[in-house]
């Protein structure tokens, strides 16, 4: 009311005393104020002690967001609301250190501005509450726009890629990085999803494929409760958004290394993947009969976290929308119904259980209840008990026989549970190729890729895939750093203006030491993996014998099966136990011949196409031996796949989001200073801004300069070029040496110079986000 009426009623804090609207107290304090207006709204906030109003503990400021609630909530885009000391582009701070980022991207996020720029990376922090700023009138206003007519978004940067590659040969893609639970998925999920709705196409005769069908299935069969997410994706993704004459006509997905000891080991408060317990919590009774299912807490595989219930997630209605998506990307109900026998079938397995018994003076592996076996050979249409067999015995085959040799019974729980994860991944690549086949478009002329993969980990127990998961995000941030340098250098040179470029930090050392030939800790595995007499111990004698005065790595103080690498996010332990296996993985020729032979033809060609590939291999081994080969394990299978990642990437015009987690509690208004410190100081914030600051942090086309502040200059220009105005503007303005320079499309600026002109620009605005300050009333 105030702000609308402001010329008649005086001073805020005048009126709202008069208005008797909040105790006395409190209007003494609110000294600061910013008023949010466009044309047809207007809003006073007042500024408490650097907090905006709906954070503070002080009880007087709940009265006053009552108050407020019935007045227009500013949202980005209804209005440019920035306050003084604010910037949505970090390299226009004043002064660059920790703390004026810190400070700026916290004032930010309690306004629910989590989106800020340095240059063209966005920074986003996990507001962890849904925000009303992803709406189709707010994606409308993005669409085709350049980056500095909106406030900062994911929106914008999912528009300037899809332009880009409209005119551009080069491939496009969006990387996505920061830790776990810091909102990577998500982002690429509102990238997805404004890409389709903004440029679907509206031919009739095309099929309508939606590719936001697809995310609940990816999540269900992908995603699992960690400690430090409660949807944490355990594989690595690449998706490619296919373009074809400028509208999205399709997806496709590549998937990196996806975590299957889940399936069979939970930390504590964990969970296993979701679709367990949406199954579970989904079918009804009778199916659940017919599969011989019962309640969670009932199978090991899903139990030993002692978190089945996951607080806010509902399983029972995730299943019901999980087999409509299913259903959607083209599945039979017979395709669906063995999925689920497949699933029955791997908690079956997780409850088998052992006693020992003494065979020619070795103690040895014996089921305990037949039940469960039988259960998953009536649910797969495979022999009983040939699959007892194979969990309790090694197969080894002779030219003329095969000798079965019966298991310990820790060997033969190893075999139960690689059973169950080669069940699962199995499941899991074929869905994804039904996935693929139903988005995969038939011509497409251009991409843009997101890529969304782990985030950096150090969860209660940390093993193989942990270093895996690690390792990829010290790789992606070293890609990022030199990204970084590289595209400014570009930018530059592109316009011809002469720049000399300040170095990020390499990580080069502790890549080393985790992949490089010979000793680098992954390969020490791998050389180890092949060895028959090799064990977890052996390779971490070997670690330790190699790398023990490494700064990047420390052994144990005491002798536990342990060693630390020194991240460039930090300092995590990882846990030897079961690495030699896990690495091997590969599927025993016996199990593969057991589901092969199933009466349920899913299963059979499943398990049929795992054996050619199997049969492949081996040949190809067999071809290439004598000569030094990369062993096919799978580290050696997840580094080739990140090393074609990269250079991929490398071939790409890359642009960057960053994702920041606020606090370990996973809750809504809380900023973490000394939490996001680190991962400011881990992600190379600070010297990402002092590249951008050093050189010309503003960029501006002359002529959406000329459109914008064209009104400054008097007079135009007759037949001067566009380039020509925007001197004769700056130079009305009032320049200092060495504040600009002209490229060849472009005016790069100093941030002082466009402060000015941004200012003098605001002065000439009837409406138009103006900050006041109660001496400076006048003003306004
Ligand atoms: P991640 O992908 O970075 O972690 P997610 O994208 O799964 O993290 O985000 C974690 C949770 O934070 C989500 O489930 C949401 O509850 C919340 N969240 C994230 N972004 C937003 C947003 N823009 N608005 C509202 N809530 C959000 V991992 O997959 O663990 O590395 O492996
Ligand atoms: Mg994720």
């Amino acid at each position: 009311h105030w702000a609308q009426n402001r010329q008649n009623l005086g001073d805020p804090q005048d009126w709202l005393r008069a208005e008797n609207l909040l105790p006395h107290q409190t209007v003494e304090k609110l000294t600061k104020w910013t008023v949010y207006q466009d044309e047809e709204h207007a809003q006073v906030v007042p500024i408490h002690n650097g907090r905006g109003p709906w954070e503070s503990e002080d009880p007087t400021q709940h009265m006053l967001e009552s108050r407020l609630s019935n007045t227009q909530v500013l949202m980005p885009g209804n209005s440019r609301a920035v306050e003084v000391d604010e910037v949505e582009d970090l390299s226009q701070l004043g002064e660059v250190c920790e703390s004026s980022v810190l400070l700026n991207l916290k004032k930010r996020f309690h306004r629910d501005c989590i989106y800020t720029y340095i240059g063209n990376m966005l920074l986003s922090v996990n507001p962890f509450k849904p925000l009303s700023i992803y709406t189709e009138e707010l994606r409308q206003q993005y669409q085709g726009k350049e980056k500095q007519q909106n406030p900062p978004h994911v929106y914008a940067i999912a528009d300037v890629a899809f332009c880009q590659s409209q005119n551009s040969t080069q491939e496009q893609c969006i990387v996505i990085s920061g830790q776990s639970g810091s909102g990577k998925t998500e982002a690429a999920k509102l990238i997805m999803h404004y890409l389709n709705s903004m440029y679907q196409g509206r031919n009739d005769n095309l099929r309508q494929v939606k590719p936001m069908e697809v995310l609940p299935i990816l999540e269900s069969f992908g995603n699992a409760k960690t400690i430090l997410n409660n949807n944490s994706s355990r594989f690595g993704k690449y998706l490619h958004i296919h373009i074809r004459h400028g509208v999205v006509v399709g997806t496709s997905l590549s998937k990196y290394l996806l975590e299957k000891s889940r399936v069979v080991f939970q930390a504590n408060e964990e969970r296993n993947y979701h679709v367990f317990y949406e199954l579970l919590a989904g079918m009804n009774e009778w199916d659940k009969q017919d599969l011989y299912l019962q309640g969670a807490e009932t199978y090991y595989y899903l139990n030993q976290g002692r978190a089945c219930e996951l607080q806010g997630k509902h399983d029972k209605q995730d299943f019901l929308l999980l087999v409509k998506c299913l259903e959607t990307i083209g599945l039979q109900t017979d395709q669906i119904n063995t999925m689920w026998a497949i699933l029955s079938s791997i908690l079956q397995l997780g409850n088998i259980c052992f006693s020992s018994y003494e065979s020619e003076s070795f103690e040895v592996a014996r089921i305990f209840s037949e039940a469960e076996a039988r259960r998953v050979g009536s649910l797969l249409q495979i022999s009983a008990e040939a699959l007892q067999t194979v969990i309790t015995h090694r197969v080894t085959e002779t030219t003329y026989d095969r000798i079965y040799c019966p298991l310990s019974v820790e060997s033969a729980i190893e075999s139960r549970d690689a059973i169950a994860k080669a069940l699962y991944s199995v499941l899991f690549d074929w869905l994804l190729e039904r996935i693929n086949d139903w988005l995969i478009p038939t011509e497409m002329d251009s991409t843009v890729g997101i890529v969304d993969i782990y985030g950096f980990e150090d969860l209660g127990v940390n093993s193989f895939e942990q270093l895996c998961i690690n390792f990829a995000n010290e790789q992606l941030q070293q890609f990022v750093n030199k990204a970084v340098v590289t595209q400014e250098q570009e930018d530059y040179s592109a316009e011809k203006i002469q720049w000399y470029p300040i170095a990020l930090q390499d990580f080069h050392v502790c890549l080393d030491l985790i992949s490089a030939r010979p000793h680098g800790i992954l390969r020490i595995l791998d050389d180890q993996t092949c060895l028959p007499q090799a064990t977890d111990h052996t390779f971490l004698q070997k670690c330790h014998y190699h790398h023990g005065n490494s700064p990047y790595y420390a052994k144990p103080k005491i002798p536990l099966p342990v060693f630390t690498i020194y991240h460039y996010a930090g300092a995590v332990t990882y846990q030897v136990h079961n690495f030699l296996n896990k690495n091997h993985d590969q599927f025993r020729p016996e199990v593969l011949e057991l589901f092969a032979r199933s009466r349920l033809q899913m299963v059979s060609g499943l398990f049929r196409k795992v054996q050619e590939r199997y049969m492949q291999q081996k040949e190809l081994g067999a071809r290439g031996r004598g000569h030094r080969q990369q062993p096919s394990t799978v580290a050696a299978h997840f580094q080739q796949s990140l090393a074609e990642l990269i250079s991929r990437l490398e071939r790409c015009k890359t642009t960057f989001i960053r994702c920041f987690k606020p606090n370990y509690v996973k809750l809504p208004g809380i900023f973490d200073v000394d939490y996001i410190a680190t991962q400011l100081r881990h992600a190379g914030i600070l010297e990402t801004i002092h590249i951008r600051k050093e050189g010309f942090p503003i960029r501006v086309p002359f002529s959406y300069f000329m459109e914008r502040y064209g009104v400054l200059l008097p007079q135009r220009l007759p037949n001067a070029s566009d380039k020509e105005q925007v001197v004769a503007l700056l130079e009305t303005v009032g320049v200092e040496e060495g504040e600009y320079q002209l490229g060849i499309t472009k005016v790069f600026m100093k941030e002082s110079l466009y402060q000015r002109v941004e200012d003098r620009w605001s002065s000439t605005q009837t409406w138009a986000a103006v900050t006041i300050q109660r001496n400076i009333r006048g003003f306004i």
